[in-house]
């Protein structure tokens, strides 16, 4: 045996062709699934997140009790109907101090032009009404309360305890032993019903007990005819909510006083849901008829066994979820639980399943929270415990947002990407208004922080809240999707619009300084340094959003002398420069300080997400992004890390983001739900990111940033392997998508590439790189090719 494993070693390297028989054994790791042997005591550290994309729910596993903490993303305290006067953060006509500032700037006087921005071109601050959380009318995301269901045996000592969540599925469960009594509990969320589902069992009768907990206001509550309903309201904005369970059970069923009682069950089943009257529409936002919405959904699943809503739920997730199978060869230590197992990786132990684990956890993120007709994922996805939570659970747009859908088209889900694509189209209407107010110009714009009642205006302090930027940053996504799907017609009626208008608002502030470029002057660099006649990411962002909407024009053939004139301000922008001691300028002014940590490394946009500089096209610019980068250094909140995964791919050095990627996996220290950076970045327990706390944002940029790994195509080639890790020795991927509309599979071994299989949309050619080689092929619609590295 062990004669025949070695020959079969020596011929895996040897023959190719041998090598890609082998390799479907290596198939879906079934271990995809996080597990620990004791229940969780934590939230932000070891409950675990399921959803339906509607709500997100966190699940404890306590012995004695349930805990079922959940939130629904569109339940949000301020806005209009907290404040008459709430505006959208607008000041009408301040932008009449903009001439003098810009004055200020080019004499230099920057303290004073600061002062006048601060006085002037911010938002308005949030309005601290009666019974408003801290975020006064800019409002927060807001938990929705705790479902608790108490077991008769109550805190026992059990046997064989188990809680996990298997990403195959999506399902979590628990299950112990007490005495001679086996119990067991299975969760999911079923997307197209709407619901969640939670599901008891035992093979003894059981008692439970159920109670629904919430800080907010209750209007009513009842049990009638299986179901529990409680109707309550926000209180500042008296935004209406209601959440509702159906119960299925062979139990008998009292109910008194809010609780409802089980008894002699051995199944006891919860259909679950909730919704609000918060709509979509500037400016009213209210509207949704969210009684009617429940009571459908509870009906539509009235007659239905929990078996078939599990088999409706597993066949939509895994239609998403098995489009992208990943595999490395190497340790696997599925069987060790998932945080002991974080802890030994974090010691040295190499665990490549634990780095496909983490992978694929941030996919089983996005199905779960992010589904076409629900809120896009906030800094906490859909998973918020707090009516006050950190940042308030909102829409930041200076990394935040972008990052959390960052791996939705390279990781084959473009359909989660729809909710961040129709917010972004929501925000045209309130962000005209603000681009008027403040800057006098057509267009629109969204600056830092974004809540779900359009606020639109920059931030309320400085530097952190002028981002004007944050508009045509969000456009970049409609144009990745376009380029993804090559959906013409979607480019056309959707994108195209909102992208165009985001540009203009670009032609008309960016100004002319002393040697004739053009720049963004007042501008801030995301939450970093002072006023500035230039930050670069605004001029760098500035030109992404015009380069795209001339290549936009061009496919769409409309807009000819809109083009043009795109093209003439994109060519004028003040370019990429490269300072004093050979770093990438975050500002036009050479100030750049070589010991700055700052976590944002915003001048890099052009690198990634951008596509402005490259090693290849641009060697000295890269070379100058990779400067500023060793500068800044790999520590940083959980996001900083991710984004940095993504930039040393974009600067193909492998191994480097392999670093970056080990740093995310650690476990993160820092203090319970405080926003503070101090105790360490990395991810808890639960493998939910650690901003600190925790941020889903880094999860979603580390899944990105692996893709970003293995496969690129920004530059109209699809670069294969563009930055293996030397520690990835043997792999295949198979289901990522590639720009120009192709899904690409990938078998290596020994580092080397050993096949490589497309699909394209639609017929015409393609054009693959690897190693500095480029070949063209003929692809017809559907049908797969396969190419070895010997056709280079
Ligand atoms: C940005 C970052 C912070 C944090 C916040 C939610 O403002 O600078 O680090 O992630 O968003």
């Amino acid at each position: 045996m062990i004669y025949l494993l070695t020959s079969l070693k020596r011929a895996f390297f040897l023959l190719p062709y041998f090598v890609i028989l082998l390799l479907p054994a290596l198939a879906q790791d079934k271990t995809l699934k996080l597990w620990y042997d004791k229940p969780a005591t934590d939230w932000m550290r070891e409950a675990l997140p399921i959803g339906n994309g509607y709500m997100g729910v966190m699940f404890f596993g306590g012995v004695g009790q349930e805990q079922l903490q959940f939130s629904e993303g569109t339940l949000w305290s301020g806005g209009p109907h907290s404040n008459p006067k709430y505006n959208h953060g607008n000041k009408p006509d301040a932008w009449k101090y903009l001439t003098e500032i810009r004055q200020l700037i080019n004499e230099s006087k920057l303290k004073e032009a600061n002062q006048l921005v601060q006085r002037h071109l911010t938002g308005m601050a949030p309005a601290k009404l009666e019974g408003s959380t801290e975020w006064g009318d800019y409002g927060a995301q807001q938990t929705m309360g705790d479902l608790f269901v108490k077991l008769g045996h109550g805190e026992a000592t059990p046997q064989n305890y188990h809680r996990e969540l298997d990403l195959n599925t999506a399902t979590g469960s628990v299950s112990y032993q007490i005495g001679k009594t086996r119990y067991k509990r299975q969760y999911f969320g079923n997307y197209p019903k709407g619901v969640m589902v939670y599901s008891f069992s035992s093979n003894r009768p059981e008692k439970y007990t159920i109670t629904y907990k919430t800080l907010h206001p209750k209007a009513y509550e009842r049990f009638e005819n299986g179901i529990y309903t409680f109707g309550g309201h926000i209180n500042d904005n008296k935004q209406e909510f209601e959440t509702a369970y159906r119960i299925v059970t062979d139990g008998k069923i009292s109910y008194e006083n809010g609780v409802v009682e089980v008894s002699d069950a051995k199944s006891v089943q919860l259909i679950h849901t909730a919704a609000t009257d918060y709509s979509w529409e500037y400016p009213t936002y209210k509207g949704t008829d969210y009684k009617s919405i429940i009571a459908k959904r509870l009906d539509a699943v009235k007659n239905q066994r929990i078996n078939a809503l599990l088999k409706e739920h597993t066949q939509d997730y895994t239609r998403l979820f098995d489009r992208v199978k990943f595999t490395l060869e190497g340790a696997q230590h599925a069987n060790v639980p998932t945080d002991v197992r974080q802890r030994n990786y974090a010691h040295g132990t190499e665990d490549r399943g634990l780095e496909m684990l983490y992978f694929q956890y941030g996919r089983y993120l996005m199905i779960s929270a992010s589904r076409p007709g629900t809120m896009p994922m906030h800094l906490q996805g859909k998973w918020n415990n707090s009516t006050k939570p950190p940042w308030a659970a909102d829409y930041h747009t200076n990394i935040n947002l972008q990052m959390l859908y960052w791996p939705a088209e390279v990781t084959n889900l473009s359909e989660c990407h729809i909710p961040l694509l129709e917010y972004t189209a929501s925000l045209v209407a309130p962000g005209r208004q603000s681009a008027k107010d403040f800057f006098n110009t057509r267009g629109w714009v969204v600056n830092t922080m974004n809540n779900a009642y359009g606020y639109t205006a920059p931030g309320w302090e400085l530097p952190w809240g002028f981002f004007p930027g944050g508009a045509a940053w969000l456009a970049q996504h409609l144009w990745e999707h376009y380029e993804y799907t090559r959906d013409k017609a979607y480019l056309k009626l959707k994108a195209y619009p909102v992208m165009k208008e985001a540009a203009l608002f670009w032609i008309d502030y960016l100004t002319p300084d002393s040697s004739g470029h053009l720049v963004s002057s007042p501008s801030y660099s995301p939450e970093h340094g002072g006023i500035s006649g230039g930050a670069s990411m605004d001029h760098q962002i500035a030109w992404d959003v015009l380069n795209n909407c001339i290549q936009a024009a061009n496919v769409l053939g409309t807009d000819p002398e809109f083009a043009q004139q795109a093209q003439q301000v994109r060519d004028q922008i003040l370019p990429p420069q490269i300072g004093r001691w050979g770093q990438l300028q975050e500002w036009k002014e050479d100030v750049d300080d070589p010991d700055n940590k700052h976590r944002h490394v915003s001048h890099l946009f052009a690198l990634h997400p951008g596509r402005q500089i490259s090693p290849l096209e641009t060697p000295e610019l890269a070379k100058a992004a990779q400067v500023s980068l060793e500068a800044r250094g790999d520590e940083g909140t959980g996001w900083s890390l991710a984004w940095k995964i993504n930039f040393w791919a974009r600067l193909r050095n492998g191994d480097r983001a392999h670093q970056l990627y080990r740093l995310i996996l650690k476990p993160a220290g820092g203090a319970s739900n405080a926003e503070s950076f101090a105790g360490g970045s990395g991810s808890y327990a639960n493998l939910l990111d650690a901003h600190p706390p925790f941020q889903l944002d880094g999860n979603m940029g580390a899944t990105a940033g692996i893709a970003e790994m293995l496969l690129q195509s920004q530059t109209q080639t699809i670069e294969l392997l563009p930055a293996l890790p030397s520690a990835w020795k043997t792999g295949e991927i198979s289901g990522l998508r590639a720009r120009g509309g192709y899904t690409v599979g990938m078998q290596w071994a020994d580092g080397r590439l050993l096949q490589v299989s497309i699909v394209a949309d639609s017929t015409g050619e393609c054009t693959l790189a690897y190693q500095g080689k480029q070949l063209t092929i003929p692809v017809t619609a559907g049908k797969m090719v396969h190419i070895s590295p010997k056709d280079f």
